[in-house]
């Protein structure tokens, strides 16, 4: 008895898919769609879906198939979203009426049935496609919040990098065994920290003068021509904040400087106002309090040992 147990639990197992670990931990492989999804509970702009999404390395899911809606139906059970249904990718921003997918399939070629005198355009503003839990769809004001489903589609040559992801602008830096990421699309602070987050890493954590010379390394690399849509080239956004209490800095998560690194540049910081600031780190290698809202170029670290945590 015990040992057929045994058995039947080393052959479940040996059958489980791979896959499941192979794009990121946060993700689940789902047979059916031949891809990764993964449920976003929190509600949120629709645009802020699809963003989060594109930045996880995935699209915002639409019922295309019938197999499809049957994966996202399934994903919605027991969840708050079976209440409130959730945002698809069927979207007409680019222009009213031309509903289609994120991955351009048009609404009309999807096996969806509309609810009940939707869909109505309601002040002729909107342009985004809800699906309740019983598979019909409506549209709504993009601006609403909902859940939503993040979807990549399994490719062949899916590898995933030392860092622990697909993404391979990652490096890891033996130093400190964390890997980065130069951001040099300018953001500002929170945009900055969403991305990152997203990115499954955060924003740079300077644990110590060794690191602090890895970053200096790293935006070396990145001269001033190619940081874009900002005018500010000699600083990036990294992982501290004084949490609107003036000049009591600490990281992101929460550690002081005193305890890793505090070395502002000459005259830093030089923040006048009460109000939030947030970390920034010079060229030279010292830090910096900047303004949250500006936009900068940013460095998202990667630990290896939370990687290790969440692949369990
Ligand atoms: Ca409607
Ligand atoms: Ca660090
Ligand atoms: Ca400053």
């Amino acid at each position: 008895m015990a040992l057929s147990f045994l058995f039947c639990f080393f052959l479940v197992l040996a059958l489980s898919p791979v896959e499941s670990r192979q794009f990121r931990y946060d993700y689940k492989f789902n047979q059916d769609i031949q891809g990764w999804i993964k449920l976003h509970p929190v509600p949120s702009t629709w645009a802020d879906a699809r963003l989060r999404c594109h930045l996880e390395g995935a699209n915002l899911a639409s019922p295309q198939n019938l197999k499809f809606a049957t994966v996202l139906k399934n994903t919605l059970r027991n969840t708050h979203a079976e209440r409130t249904g959730i945002f698809t990718g069927i979207h007409a921003t680019f222009s009213k009426g031309d509903f289609q997918s994120i991955e351009g399939i048009p609404l009309t070629k999807m096996p969806l049935q509309w609810m009940p005198y939707e869909p109505d355009n309601e002040n002729n503003d909107e342009n985004c496609i809800v699906m309740h839990s019983n598979g019909t769809i409506a549209d709504v004001n993009c601006n609403e919040v909902f859940p939503y489903v993040c979807y990549r589609k399994k490719s062949k040559n899916e590898v995933l990098t030392e860092c622990g992801t697909v993404d391979s602008d990652y490096h890891l830096d033996p130093r400190t065994g964390s890997c980065y990421k130069f951001h040099f699309i300018a953001r500002n602070w929170t945009r900055a920290f969403m991305t990152c987050a997203a990115e499954g890493a955060y924003l740079a954590i300077i644990n110590n003068d060794a690191e602090a010379e890895i970053l200096k390394d790293l935006f070396a690399k990145h001269p001033d021509a190619e940081l874009r849509f900002t005018h500010i080239k000699d600083i990036a956004f990294v992982g501290f904040h004084n949490w609107g209490e003036r000049n009591v800095w600490t990281t992101i998560h929460g550690q002081s400087l005193e305890m890793g690194f505090n070395t502002f540049s000459v005259n830093q910081p030089d923040g006048t106002s009460p109000w939030d600031y947030c970390g920034g780190f010079f060229r030279t290698g010292k830090l910096d309090d900047s303004w949250c809202s500006d936009r900068m170029a940013f460095i998202c670290e990667k630990s290896i040992d939370s990687l290790l945590d969440e692949s369990e």
